[in-house]
């Protein structure tokens, strides 16, 4: 009786699969791996069944009935529905989960920050620049908020970065600490996204004045400016002067107008008005970057050659740039004015100026490296 029932339906089976494995092989014959997990014995006949031959078992189990098979679709599809089958999973690929820690955000001393307990927390970065992708997954929940100076529907979303450059500065600011991508200097910042600047890269200067006016309306501490442009501007210089009069640190590019000599004063603007930090670029052996805009307005200097971050789509590149050395002292700011939120913003900036690391000639590297430890030190001592 029992030896009937096994081979009735062992033939059932048989039929019932016959027909979908011979047209599912005929499309799509290629065999992957599945972890399988029966119910309890008769395991061998039940692959038999199946057509699953021994040369198709890639591993077996101790612990729990489970075996490793080589399985076509379709038999995947038959074991799973089979009462003698409690799981049919594909064998799913697994990655090391990382965060990649750039070498500039180590360079300026955050890491040693951030062990300390100091991440940037409640203060407020806007970031004037092309916007910020707030889906990426390694800065979403800290971008808080925004504004587009453009009313165009191309450019209207500060939340839509379409080129890609402001994505990148707001991770080296704040890229969140997670198990990916990367991680900014100060990860707990609040980021503002001010789209001052087009898909395309370009703006003009009363959109950086609006955006300036907007990041003084909304109570941000810091702004940064990874961008500039030759022509000087009375007006440009009362707006970046009443924001500074307003409480607001402003952090600028130098510019990458450098020559390899280093001759001249190539500084642009805002970043030379005196009441922009402006920041060279240096590469990992604290040396300018050719590119780098050298003269007496450079105040301080920061990472800015093959810096790693984010870019749009949950992406992220390599970029040189001034652009990318400003970023890296907002996010210094921010660590120091977290740890002592007391601070003006001229405190921040003359403890940053303090603590800098001397480089040398001061058209090229200003106050030197911005380093994050030794400021939140000072800070701690106003
Ligand atoms: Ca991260």
């Amino acid at each position: 009786m029992k030896k009937t029932l096994a081979i009735l339906m062992t033939l059932v089976l048989s039929i019932g699969v016959l027909i979908p494995v011979t047209a599912t092989q005929a499309a799509n014959g290629e065999k992957t791996e599945y972890l399988v997990q029966f119910a309890g014995p008769a395991e061998v006949g039940l692959m038999n069944a199946f057509g699953v031959k021994s040369e198709s078992v890639l591993h077996e189990y101790q612990l729990l009935p489970v075996k490793l098979l080589e399985l076509t679709e379709a038999q995947a599809k038959g074991l799973k529905n089979h009462p003698h089958i409690l799981h049919v999973e594909p064998n799913a690929e697994a990655y090391a989960l990382s965060q990649t820690v750039p070498w500039g955000i180590s360079h300026v001393q955050a890491i040693t920050a951030h062990n300390s307990g100091y991440t940037g927390e409640n203060v407020k970065v806007a970031i004037l620049d092309t916007g910020i992708d707030n889906k990426h997954e390694d800065l979403f929940s800290n971008v808080k908020g925004g504004y587009s100076v453009f009313t165009d529907s191309a450019n209207s979303d500060p939340f839509y970065d379409g080129n890609g450059h402001g994505t990148h500065v707001a991770g080296t600011v704040a890229a969140l600490d997670n198990n990916l991508g990367v991680i900014g200097v100060a990860y707990n910042a609040d980021l503002y996204a001010v789209k001052v600047l087009n898909n395309s890269g370009s703006g003009s200067y009363d959109g950086i004045a609006q955006g300036i006016e907007w990041a003084v309306n909304n109570g941000m501490d810091i702004i940064n400016m990874s961008l500039g442009g030759s022509a000087s501007s009375a007006i440009l210089e009362n707006m970046v002067n009443a924001a500074n009069n307003a409480g607001v640190l402003l952090i600028a590019a130098a510019g990458n107008s450098g020559n390899i000599f280093g001759w001249g004063d190539t500084v642009g603007y805002p970043a030379k008005y005196g009441s922009v930090m402006a920041v060279a670029a240096i590469d990992s052996n604290n040396r300018r970057a050719n590119f780098s805009s050298h003269g007496p307005a450079v105040e301080i200097s920061a990472p800015g050659v093959s810096v790693l971050s984010t870019t749009p789509g949950n992406n992220y590149a390599s970029f040189n740039g001034t652009s990318m050395a400003s970023p890296h002292v907002a996010g210094v700011a921010a660590l120091i004015k977290g740890a002592n939120p007391t601070l003006t913003n001229s405190q921040i900036r003359q403890i940053m100026n303090d603590t800098a690391l001397n480089l040398g000639t001061w058209n090229y590297y200003g106050n030197g490296l911005v380093r994050a430890m030794n400021g939140i030190n000072l800070a701690l001592t106003y």
